[in-house]
């Protein structure tokens, strides 16, 4: 019995030094339901923006939230939702960091009869019966509108041939694939246009900095006419780049970016970027309500999109609808 006894010390021990005591708090014993959140890091001031979209959405519906911060790591991810496996929480939400390899992860949820959603990003499987709901941007969507806004403006400047460099996010997440296919089905047949290099900037900043610098050191600074990024965060690093060296981005080269953060749009009305196709963080009331509906036993929708739109130099940037998150 004491040897049982002094197991259990230790094991319980262990599970709070693992971080696995954090769901215990007042809020969340007192929580009818508790949703375990898996964040896949705070690369962004979207993802900072998504975080406290999400916090704040489950606070207002009186759920308990036990989150976990991944640091762009899947497996400190998949850790994540073992814990929540473990305590047993109403509705894992996670967003995954990269399309594949959640196969037996959530199938352990399945097992458990723990809902999954999935929210902003996706995943790749072949069994769809292992995530409940997806709740997020059209990606696809998004990197179309890119695609059209550049047609649109190599129209509008009758411009002869245009080089291409693509910023993209992190390899094989949804954003990185989608926003890539998008744009590439809208602008492939064009002859214009010639995508000369397609390099990973983990939609981080410092790395959207690097890529700048790679690139303008493999073409020069007139290789390059526009600058398609997958984030504004990698967007604005590049922007830095050019301004120290005395280049006119959004003149001498066209800046696309994603996302809608309040530097990409002001940077916009200065002149500083062309496009902003817009993305929002804010999935947090979306995410809470599908909570809800499923903890209460009705149906939801297997995919939810947020509407979305686009910001450019063809708008009216001084109308009070044009800002940024
Ligand atoms: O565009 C980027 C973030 O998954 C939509 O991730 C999200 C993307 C967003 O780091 O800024």
């Amino acid at each position: 019995m004491k040897r049982a006894a002094v197991i259990l010390a230790v094991f319980m021990v262990l599970l709070l030094l693992s971080g696995c005591g954090k769901p215990n708090t007042a809020e969340n014993e007192k929580a009818s339901v508790v949703v375990g959140f898996s964040q896949l890091g705070a690369e962004s001031s979207w993802r900072i923006a998504n975080t406290e979209s999400m916090e704040k959405a489950a606070r207002e519906a009186g759920f308990g939230l036990m989150m976990e911060n991944a640091n762009q790591k899947q497996e400190k991810q998949i850790d994540a939702i073992r814990s929540f496996i473990a305590y047993r929480v109403d509705v894992i939400v996670f967003s995954p960091i990269v399309e594949n390899g959640w196969d037996n992860v959530l199938n352990e949820a399945k097992k458990a009869g723990i809902p999954v959603i999935l929210m902003d990003r996706m995943i790749e499987t072949k069994d769809e019966s292992l995530y409940t709901a997806y709740v997020g941007a059209d990606f696809y969507e998004e990197g179309r509108r890119a695609g059209e806004y550049l047609i649109r403006k190599a129209d509008a400047i009758h411009a002869g041939h245009l080089n291409i460099a693509e910023i993209t996010g992190t390899v094989d997440s949804t954003p990185m694939r989608d926003r890539q296919r998008g744009f590439m089905d809208v602008i492939r047949t064009d002859p214009r246009f010639t995508v000369v290099d397609s390099i990973c900037g983990d939609f981080l900043r410092s790395k959207g900095e690097e890529c700048a610098i790679a690139l303008f050191e493999k073409f020069g600074p007139d290789g390059i006419d526009v600058i398609y990024s997958h984030n504004d965060a990698m967007t604005l690093g590049a922007l830095d780049i050019m301004e120290q060296r005395g280049m006119r981005p959004g003149e001498e080269i066209l800046v696309i970016t994603v996302d809608g953060e309040k530097e990409a749009v002001d940077a916009l009305k200065e002149g500083k970027i062309n496009c902003v196709v817009q993305c929002t963080p804010d999935l947090g009331p979306a995410a809470m309500s599908l909570v809800k509906d499923l903890t209460a036993g009705s149906e939801v929708p297997k995919t939810t999109h947020p509407e979305e739109g686009v910001f450019s130099d063809f708008d009216d940037l001084s109308n009070p609808g044009v800002e940024g998150f």
